[in-house]
């Protein structure tokens, strides 16, 4: 299986690690920490020193409960990141869900859309078909302010795969070709732990719909049912989760710890046939 996205072909033949880069004040995971644009460069470079295959740039947070950012905004803090590590080797993703910035992003040298909103916004399908960028359509319930308030479903997994379905059908039809597609279940927005261990345990299932899966798991809630750990300590558990993943045929993993998802992912690949 392969992925077209901008100038790249990705090989999906291993797993790859997709290396989280926040631009935001707010995100729950790092505080903020690299939301300064150097400070965010020079992070990007770390992970792909580190092995990151992808780099996923974000400038709005979607953490549960988290408030939207401006389009303006967002293509300031995104933008200077994008263009400043576009000659670094690897393919560069953008995080968003507006059409102007996934626009705008691309002519800077994007090569993915990251789109939690799975593009249906308004111009949305339009934007990403405009370019040759891949796209991430992802499934949420609800919106990140208030998603984890009362998440309900009936079937879990066959509505998150009959909404990856319509969404992928969607896609196609505004003329993104399917090597440009790639899916995910959308761990954490707008689900409970239950629904989470029951989309990963089941997520073979999204193989029917023939695009490569992505999944992000890395330092999510969830894994506050397992530890007392605070959000910085999460990463065993998402190593795990990651490797358990990788088995049921996540081909993009979208990670903050790459250097150590890769040692865990080096391990499974050693005992999978050559
Ligand atoms: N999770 C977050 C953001 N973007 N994109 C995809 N495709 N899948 C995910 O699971 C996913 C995502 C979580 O976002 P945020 O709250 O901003 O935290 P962080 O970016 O540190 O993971």
């Amino acid at each position: 299986m392969e992925l077209h996205c901008g100038k790249y072909c990705l090989s999906l033949s291993r797993p790859l690690i997709m290396g989280i880069v926040n631009v935001t004040p707010d995100s729950f995971s790092d505080g903020g920490k690299y939301h300064d644009t150097l400070r965010a460069i020079e992070h990007g470079r770390q992970l792909i020193a580190d092995g990151a295959d992808i780099l996923d740039i974000g400038g709005e947070s979607s953490r549960p409960g988290a408030e939207p950012v401006s389009e303006e905004m967002e293509l300031r803090r995104v933008l200077p990141v994008i263009e400043a590590l576009s000659m670094a080797g690897v393919p560069l993703s953008v995080d968003t869900v507006k059409p102007e910035v996934m626009r705008q992003a691309v002519a800077s040298g994007a090569a993915i859309i990251n789109d939690i909103a799975a593009l249906q916004a308004p111009g949305a399908l339009d934007a990403a078909a405009a370019g040759n960028a891949a796209v991430v359509l992802m499934h949420m319930q609800g919106t990140p302010a208030s998603m984890q308030q009362a998440p309900h479903y009936t079937d879990v997994v066959g509505e998150v795969q009959s909404f990856l379905a319509a969404r992928v059908a969607a896609a196609m039809a505004a003329g993104i070709d399917r090597k440009r597609i790639v899916i995910d279940p959308g761990f954490g927005f707008g689900k409970t732990l239950e629904h989470n261990l029951a989309l990963l345990r089941h997520l073979d299932v999204f193989g029917e719909l023939g695009c490569p899966l992505l999944v992000g798991l890395s330092r999510k809630s969830m894994f506050k049912g397992f530890s007392t750990r605070e959000m910085d300590q999460r990463m065993p558990a998402s190593i795990a989760a990651a490797l358990l993943a990788a088995q049921r045929g996540a081909r993009i993993i979208r990670v903050h710890d790459v250097a150590a998802t890769r040692d865990a992912l080096a391990v499974l690949a050693a005992l999978e046939p050559g």
